[in-house]
């Protein structure tokens, strides 16, 4: 499946102010979901490095016309870390949680919608200041497994687990975790991976010495990672270039036998 970004701030990494007005933003989840869309995942505060706190009256106001006018056409899930905001969402239509703080599980159970659980080491304000583990793939997995026991035992049904690719983590953690999926597919719940756009993939798209690529010139990463992930194991991926993505994971998931000659 796929999981489109739908990004309501100003000031996210790599369509910040794009769809933040309401009726811009309403436009993109529709075009999306034309393009192929199983999920769009509506989120009022960006987690970019050093990104800033946002208000929870701030972020109700970003994103829940944007849930209501999509809920009745497509699956919506709310990108968020505030339990009030995850709620609002969820009235206004959302039934999945996607949770970048995995602390959410209760709102989840208690409305009995669907939850994300996503690592993350640190705050987003700081993460990226020199991230360290003695195993990253053992601790996520770890991590990861202990919050799907506390979600099961409070009642969530529906349960994902996200390795957060870019949250607390260098290119070598990134990369690491890509490589061992397997890991994560073993714990037994559905998969999400989101590698879209995200600055590993700008410095490795860049020559030696060079800043990263900027983020519109790494769709090949992204692509690349999308369909090594799906290969992998990866239930959902989450990304910006929706139509690109559904048409690179549609060639690992179309049964051949049932392909037009
Ligand atoms: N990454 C971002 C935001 N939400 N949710 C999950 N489950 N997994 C992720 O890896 C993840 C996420 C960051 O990307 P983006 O939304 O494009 O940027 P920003 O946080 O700047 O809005």
């Amino acid at each position: 499946m796929v999981m489109g970004v739908l990004n309501v701030t100003p000031d996210s990494f790599s369509d910040g102010g794009r769809w933040f007005d309401h009726d811009a933003a309403i436009a993109r989840g529709l075009e999306m979901i034309a393009q192929g869309a199983d999920v769009v995942d509506v989120g009022g505060e960006s987690t970019r490095p050093g990104a800033g706190p946002v208000s929870e009256a701030e972020e109700r106001r970003r994103i829940l016309p944007v849930v209501a006018a999509l809920a009745p056409t497509v699956r919506v899930s709310v990108d968020t870390r505030k339990a009030a905001v995850a709620e609002a969402a969820v009235e206004a239509g959302a039934t999945l949680v996607n949770d970048v703080s995995s602390m959410l599980w209760p709102v989840a159970a208690a409305a009995g919608v669907g939850w994300i659980a996503m690592h993350m080491l640190g705050e987003p304000s700081t993460m990226q200041d020199a991230p360290r583990y003695d195993d990253v793939v053992t601790e996520v997995c770890d991590f990861l497994a202990e919050r799907v026991r506390a979600a099961e035992s409070g009642g969530v049904e529906e349960i994902w687990v996200d390795p957060g690719i870019g949250f607390g983590k260098t290119m070598n953690h990134n990369l690491l975790l890509l490589r061992r999926l397997d890991r994560l597919v073993e714990l037994g719940r559905p998969v999400l991976v989101a590698t879209s756009r995200k600055n590993f993939l700008g410095r490795l798209a860049a020559g030696p010495g060079e800043p990263p690529a900027p983020v519109g010139e790494r769709l090949a990463g992204s692509l690349a990672t999308a369909v090594w992930a799906v290969a992998h194991g990866a239930a959902m991926v989450r990304v910006h270039d929706v139509a690109d993505t559904v048409q690179a994971v549609r060639l690992m998931t179309v049964d051949p036998g049932m392909a037009a000659a």
